[in-house]
């Protein structure tokens, strides 16, 4: 079986390590989001790319989610004593490492998605990772305060304000003049299924689907999603105020509205939503907290069958 998905951080990358449980034998293509990829210090950081290579590499800070396990901050320390920042990012000196890699290959001409499959060689995923795509990417936030109003890094919004600003706006920069990376739109189409990590609707899955021809290839599909909301909120992060930014109501029917009759053919949903009803979409209930191993390849296994029932 070949599954196509498409992917955040922690939530996309958590799914997938039940999917990789739950479906050993798949083919799987992990499509991950760039938009969140920023410069700094002269270093292009990956986070969403970096999150699924460490969490399936197992090299992953499982408390934190993102970043590596045993990490050490004297690069960071050393270029606060410079006076050297934004010091609002947490760069570890194992980070830097991978940062240091992409950065280098890039500056020799090599595409994001020939670097991240060399950052693989060493992380062994189990999972073919895909940049959405080669061109650059970001997604910018206009927040209004003090200083008046103006476009900020999602980055900076997210990490350094941690959302406190409402987002007047969210644009994925650069998305309607990219293309999908090379591989994106041969594997959705090989594709039995596509499946929806719960992963943050809007500047995750969102800013994939934004990507001209992602959508469109993702759409003659059988695509079942995992709500990301439980109860009305985000099971972690700041979600609920990108949703609201767009407009949408963070609620599991919403989410599932927003992405649409055209896009979606099943959803699952918290056992919590369980009255949860959205016409012409297949709406299934499950526990849908990702405690554990097992509960993790539980959800990834409703998933798929799902998806295989509807295909
Ligand atoms: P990010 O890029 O690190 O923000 O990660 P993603 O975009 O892949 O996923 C973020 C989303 O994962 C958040 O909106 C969370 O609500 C969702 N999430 C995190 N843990 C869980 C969980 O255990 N269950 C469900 N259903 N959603 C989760
Ligand atoms: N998230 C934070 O909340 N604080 C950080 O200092 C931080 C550093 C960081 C470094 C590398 C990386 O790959 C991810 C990092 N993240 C950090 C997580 C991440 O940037 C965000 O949670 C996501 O981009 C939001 O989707
Ligand atoms: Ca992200």
């Amino acid at each position: 079986m070949k599954i196509v998905a498409l992917a955040g951080g922690i939530g996309g990358a958590r799914f997938l390590r039940g999917l990789l449980a739950a479906a050993p034998e798949a083919e799987i293509t992990v499509i991950g989001n760039t938009g969140d990829d920023i410069s700094l210090f002269g270093l292009r950081v990956c986070p969403d790319l970096d999150t699924v290579m460490y969490t399936l590499g197992g090299g992953i800070n499982e408390e934190q989610g993102w970043g590596r396990a045993e990490e050490t901050f004297a690069v960071k320390e050393e270029l606060a004593a410079y006076g050297v920042g934004p010091g609002w990012f947490g760069l570890g000196d194992r980070d830097f490492a991978t940062h240091i890699v992409r950065t280098q290959m890039l500056a020799a001409g090599y595409r994001l998605s020939a670097v991240t499959e060399a950052l693989c060689d060493r992380w062994r995923p189990g999972v073919r990772l895909l940049p959405m795509t080669d061109d650059q990417v970001e997604t910018h936030v206009v927040v209004e305060d003090e200083q008046g109003r103006r476009a900020i890094h999602f980055q900076e919004w997210w990490v350094r304000m941690r959302a406190s600003v409402p987002a007047l706006s969210i644009a994925a920069v650069g998305a309607a003049e990219s293309a999908p990376a090379p591989g994106v739109l041969a594997a959705i189409e090989a594709a039995d299924v596509v499946l929806f990590p719960p992963s943050n609707p809007v500047v995750s899955i969102g800013t994939i689907l934004a990507v001209p021809g992602i959508r469109d290839a993702v759409a003659t599909k059988t695509v079942v999603g995992v709500s990301p909301i439980v109860g009305g909120a985000p099971v972690r992060g700041m979600a609920d105020a990108c949703l609201t930014a767009i407009g949408v109501e963070t609620s599991a029917r919403a989410v599932a509205e927003h992405y649409g009759l055209g896009l979606l053919d099943g959803w699952l949903v918290d056992e919590a939503d369980a009255d949860v009803r959205v016409e012409g979409i297949e709406v299934r209930s499950r526990p849908l907290l990702m405690r554990d191993a097992e509960s993790t390849a539980a959800i990834a296994r409703a998933a798929l069958d799902l998806a295989v029932e509807l295909k």
